[in-house]
């Protein structure tokens, strides 16, 4: 090292100031120092080799300084080429990294580090990183282009240890490639969680070997008479791998003992006798079918169905849906939710469910996901249940912006980009504070969306905002501060080809 030191140009950058940089989310603490790293063909990334995970982490990197900036910088090459400057990705036990995502990141002249305990707070740290390098290349402070990062000390940890979206791909259905595409720009801004809403009256979307009709009748259709479709299992699998890839957990959601007409339609002894007539649906009514929780063989459909999704699942988590189940008796569902809490736990997964199921007996390691009722929320507190918090009218992605949004519902209100951005979960229910709550979602359902591009038109910008208010600490939420950053992320946008609403609230930053 003190060989390829003596050989370096000095180079004499422009006053910087990292503070000042549209980092979503914002860090908990950033001390700018004023200089630079210049990101160049010379600049080689190093990470620990004790974990494997973290040598993935720097290939990652890598890859996306490529596509950014064209460079091709190696991962633990041991070529003895002139090193100009390095960034070493570095697994460390200090005491300071008090979360698995929390990360330190010293950017100097001629090194950067980024410091994380686990491999998850090195990639959370790399997407801090990636938001520093500029799109375009400074050409005149030396002989050749380099990508000015400014120099200082970021060190960062999430307020919840779940920042979540989910896709609603029953009522419409999205590939896999529009599935890996969001996850993309999930990872981009440190959410940890994809939550899939697997199954609605519509249509059901995971492929379940012991059940095959679930698939081929209840996965030919989706609201407004599309054809629908399904993930295999083979699919399915993929998914989670690209998510796990970005230290992203899916959460499988079947949802029950509502929204299941099209479950009932593929096996007709599934139907509850006061729900609605099992028939394909391609309306966008809620509320009428359910399972019948009084039958025994139920609940062995449900064992196997369960059973062979939590198998594919690495995550902690199975979702049972459990909303607006009105022509469920309360009796009934009460039962259900308690039976499907078993078979649940049985396959080693801790059960999660929409805020209607903390009228049930449910165990306190289960987790309540508050969405409409704060009573259910405040409920599920008492009980000791966590609470993902993702209420309607703050949190609803498939909410409408405004009265001339093209896509969207407006049951819950309007949503514009800043009401979505200005709330806090911790005060947002009385009584429910920092404690009871795992974490927040912004769920996207799909009755108005049919394809990427629509997907993308509800879930940007808003899905941004909701990153910073999973991550950030409440005291640096400010929605001044924060518009400029997000007119910021347009270059991103842009480059990953993600359509967006250009809310006139915001100033984008367009060419
Ligand atoms: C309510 S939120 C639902 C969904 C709908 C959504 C539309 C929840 C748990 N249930 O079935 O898709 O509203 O905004």
């Amino acid at each position: 090292m003190a060989a390829c030191q003596t050989e370096k140009e000095e180079i004499n950058f422009p006053k910087t100031d990292l503070s000042n940089m549209p980092m979503i989310p914002k860090p908990l603490k950033t001390i700018p120092t004023g200089s630079a790293f210049g990101l160049d063909a010379g600049t080689a990334i190093y990470t620990s080799t004790t974990d494997p995970a973290f040598e993935k982490v720097g290939r990652f990197l890598s890859e996306n300084i490529k596509s950014k900036t064209g460079l091709e910088l190696g991962v633990n090459s041991s070529s003895e080429a002139k090193l100009e400057r390095l960034i070493y990705i570095n697994q460390s036990d200090s005491v300071d990294l008090e979360t698995p995502e929390s990360y330190q990141l010293y950017i100097k002249k001629d090194s950067i580090l980024l410091n994380a305990k686990t491999a998850a707070g090195a990639f959370r740290g790399i997407q801090t990183l990636q938001q520093l390098i500029p799109t375009k290349s400074n050409d005149t402070l030396t002989d050749h282009p380099l990508w000015v990062i400014p120099s200082g000390k970021i060190t960062d940890a999430p307020k919840y240890g779940y920042r979540s979206s989910m896709l609603d791909v029953a009522r419409h259905f999205f590939t896999v490639d529009e599935v890996k595409k969001y996850i993309d720009a999930l990872a981009y801004y440190k959410f940890n969680t994809l939550h899939l809403h697997l199954s609605d009256d519509q249509g059901w979307r995971i492929e379940i070997k012991s059940w095959p009709k679930l698939t081929e009748v209840g996965g030919a259709s989706e609201v407004g008479g599309g054809e629908g479709g399904f993930y295999t299992q083979e699919e399915y699998k993929d998914i989670v791998a690209y998510a796990a890839d970005r230290h992203i957990t899916v959460v499988p959601e079947i949802d029950m003992p509502g929204h299941t007409n099209s479950a009932s339609l593929s096996y007709p002894f599934l139907h509850y006798a006061g729900a609605e007539t099992p028939r394909v649906r391609t309306d966008m009514k809620v509320g009428y079918s359910s399972f019948d929780a009084q039958k025994d063989t139920v609940y062995s459909f449900l064992d196997d169905v369960i059973g062979e999704i939590a198998a594919i699942s690495p995550g902690p988590y199975f979702h049972i849906g459990g909303d607006e189940s009105h022509v469920t008796k309360k009796s009934d569902y009460i039962l259900f939710v308690e039976k499907v809490e078993k078979i649940v736990q049985k396959h080693n997964k801790r059960m999660v469910g929409w805020d209607e199921i903390a009228q049930a007996d449910i165990d306190s390691k289960s987790i309540v996901q508050l969405w409409n009722s704060a009573d259910n929320a405040l409920k599920a507190a008492d009980n000791g249940s966590k609470l993902i918090v993702s209420p309607a009218k703050k949190a609803y992605l498939d909410m409408k912006y405004d009265s001339i949004s093209e896509f969207g519902l407006h049951w819950a209100g309007y949503i514009p980009v800043d009401v979505g951005y200005n709330w806090d979960p911790e005060t947002y229910v009385e009584g429910i504070s920092k404690e009871n709550i795992l974490g927040i979602e912004a769920p996207l359902w799909s009755e108005t969306i049919s394809n990427g591009t629509e997907l993308e038109y509800l879930a940007f910008p808003r899905i941004i905002g909701y990153a910073e208010l999973g991550w950030s600490p409440s005291d640096h939420l400010d929605w001044e501060d924060y518009k400029v950053r997000l007119a910021a992320q347009v270059p991103y946008l842009e480059a990953m080809q993600i359509n967006y609403y250009p809310s006139k609230l915001v100033d984008w930053n367009k060419e």
